[in-house]
């Protein structure tokens, strides 16, 4: 039993798109995940193929009938389908890795992208779908926040990363930013490499890098840095 996403879209030709190579790309062919992308379009309802009317109330755009998307989510989804119904949408909470986590550990996830001003708020209700973001910046639609969503799961999925870089997952996912890294040449236009990293202790390596992650993590985020001192101080959250 592989990890599916579906993915309902006016633009399925979006996907897999990036994910189609590389890391991802390989476990796609390895049957590790699948990925089906469904063209909302084909369940309008009417001759024209609408799918997206003006809003109520007046206002820009246009936004995606509930009728329409109905149909289509009915469709995707067979009964007693266990994956959870995510609609992508910059109103959402925000996706962070251990909602990431919590998605790769289950069986898939049903996505909707919607386009133009969003998608009518009654079937968002009426299916209980989870409103999940990407980040405070507004995409044109969500299918770039699916593909960013799907890439984040996928690489956790069992067989797609090494085991090495599974254990390093797991020691800095926990609400912290990595330490810089470095590698060859030890010099390089006058700017050497720290020399503990050089030094083959591997506690002093260990404490440097504990440090680094620290530093770095109260000057660019002391969002996470507070978070992390509310939760006790390193624990894995
Ligand atoms: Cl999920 N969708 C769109 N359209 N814009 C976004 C986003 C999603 N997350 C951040 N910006």
């Amino acid at each position: 039993m592989s990890w599916s996403a579906t993915v309902l879209t006016l633009f399925p030709q979006m996907f897999p798109g990036p994910l189609g190579v590389s890391l991802a790309g390989r476990a796609l062919r390895e049957g590790i995940w699948s990925c089906e992308a469904r063209d909302i379009r084909a369940h309008a309802l009417d001759r024209h193929r609408t799918v997206d009317d003006t809003p109520f109330g007046g206002g820009a755009g246009m936004v995606m009938r509930p009728d329409v998307v109905d149909t289509a989510i009915a469709a995707a989804m067979p009964a007693g389908d266990a994956r959870p119904l995510i609609y992508l949408t910059p109103r959402g909470r925000l996706l962070d890795q251990k909602l990431v986590q919590q998605l790769a550990a289950g069986a898939g996830v049903v996505m909707l992208c919607g386009r133009y001003e969003g998608v009518d708020q009654r079937v968002i209700e009426a299916r209980g779908m989870m409103e999940v973001s990407i980040g405070d910046y507004v995409l044109s639609g969500g299918e770039l926040a699916a593909l960013t969503l799907l890439d984040a799961c996928v690489r956790l999925l069992p067989g797609v990363m090494g085991a090495a870089e599974s254990a390093v997952e797991e020691s800095h996912s926990a609400g912290m930013l990595e330490y810089a890294q470095y590698t060859r040449p030890a010099e390089w236009q006058g700017r050497a490499v720290p020399q503990v990293l050089l030094s083959g202790h591997h506690a002093e390596v260990a404490r440097w890098r504990r440090q680094q992650s620290e530093a770095v993590t109260r000057e660019r985020r002391p969002d996470l840095w507070t978070r992390m001192q509310v939760a006790g101080g390193g624990a894995a959250a």
